[in-house]
């Protein structure tokens, strides 16, 4: 009889694995197994897999298919629930139910109307011992976009900030202006690579001209869907998101059709250039959620600007800050921060501090009462 240390041990392992493919699996969660078997000489690996990036096959499937006959009588370890339903693969609890499985431990049930419990069920009825509940916190964490999505139809949000010591974000007029530092920076990139969807504010587009994009060499691939909140269609045709819109695309959030020959003009340019515009209405943040959520997104980042911010934080969609602060003073010509006076909302709880070459990053997340 496995121990609970024991559980605990291959469920990290399983949770490693999952965040392998975060930000990579389209609107499936991204899963880990790990099936261990014990001979008499101590537990061993004997197959592993993540869900494929695309979201099928899912990890079970594929963690059998590496342990073949060595899955007879073994445990495996799965971050969510097993599937039961029959969607564009077969359930993954008849996979593990043929291949002979003895024990099944799970981190977090699987809120998916489809699944819900049933998963736990056919195992449970076929024989098998199961256990879940096993590090389901910090299940709950690495599928934190997924059970935000299915629970309240809307992406987990998280707000990135870069502050100069003297609390500004930028320099009125200028374009990008860097702020934190090449560690920092790189840490950011690998946050997208890990997020479905990115979001500026056009005015952020407009004087930064950023691209938006992964560009740590193997991960190019990884750059999540760009959206822009951009209410009269001034995106220029030739910023940078606009010219690279056929390799990684780019969502334009558009409000009403204002009728002119302009707009329509404008909507069209930004069309054929592959853009896909959205109609919805820019200043309730909350629709545009519903609509990302809808498609399948889970996990949003808010890279910028002041205004986008702010008006996110405002209306209480915001499920993590995180705040890069740099040694760095940009004087009286700065762009405040939209935390206002610098201080972190209420409701906000800090939950670690690191630091990235001279720069610093805190993390808050906004704990919600159940
Ligand atoms: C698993 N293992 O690795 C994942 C699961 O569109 P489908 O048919 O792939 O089904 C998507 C659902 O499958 C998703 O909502 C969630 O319930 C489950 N994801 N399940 O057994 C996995 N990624
Ligand atoms: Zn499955």
């Amino acid at each position: 009889m496995a121990d609970r240390i024991e559980d605990e041990r291959f469920m990290t392992e399983a949770l490693r694995i999952a965040h392998r493919n975060l930000g990579a699996t389209g609107s499936n969660p991204s899963v880990g197994c790990v099936i261990v078997r014990d001979d008499g000489d101590g537990p061993k690996i004997v197959g592993s897999a993540v869900t494929a990036s695309g979201g099928r096959p899912h990890a079970e499937t594929q963690a059998l298919a590496v342990a073949g006959a060595l899955a007879r009588g073994a445990t495996a370890y799965v971050t969510l629930e097993p599937c039961s339903h029959h969607g564009k693969t077969p359930p993954c609890a008849d996979a593990l139910i043929a291949a002979g499985v003895a024990r099944v431990v799970v981190a977090v049930t699987d809120p998916d109307e489809r699944v819900a419990g049933r998963g736990l069920e056919m195992l449970r009825d076929a024989g098998i011992e199961v256990v879940t509940g096993v590090l389901a916190e910090e299940g709950e964490r690495e599928l934190e976009g997924y059970l935000m999505r299915k629970h309240n139809n809307r992406p987990y949000v998280t707000l990135k900030l870069a502050v100069s010591a003297d609390g500004m974000i930028g320099i009125k007029g200028q374009g990008q202006v860097r702020i934190t530092g090449a560690s920092a920076r790189d840490h950011v990139q690998r946050l997208r690579a890990e997020t479905d969807a990115i979001l500026v504010g056009i005015g952020t587009a407009i004087a930064d001209d950023p691209e938006l994009t992964v560009r740590i060499p193997g991960l190019e691939h990884r750059s999540p869907l760009r959206i822009v909140i951009d209410g009269d269609l001034d995106l220029p045709v030739s910023s940078k998101l606009v010219q690279t819109a056929h390799a990684v695309p780019v969502l334009v959030v558009t409000g009403q059709e204002d009728g002119s020959i302009s707009f329509a003009e404008r909507r069209q340019a930004l069309e054929a250039a592959g853009v896909e515009v959205v109609v919805c209405d820019p200043a309730v943040p909350a629709d545009l959620l519903g609509a990302l959520a809808t498609r399948g997104i889970s996990s949003l980042l808010v890279e910028g600007g002041a205004r986008t911010a702010q008006q996110f934080l405002n209306e209480g969609l915001v499920d993590r800050i995180l705040l890069f602060t740099a040694p760095v003073t940009l004087g009286d010509q700065g762009v405040p921060s939209p935390l206002e006076r610098n201080l972190i909302p209420v409701g906000f709880v800090h939950r670690r501090s690191d630091t990235f070459g001279d720069d610093l990053l805190d993390t808050y997340e906004y704990e919600r009462t159940p």
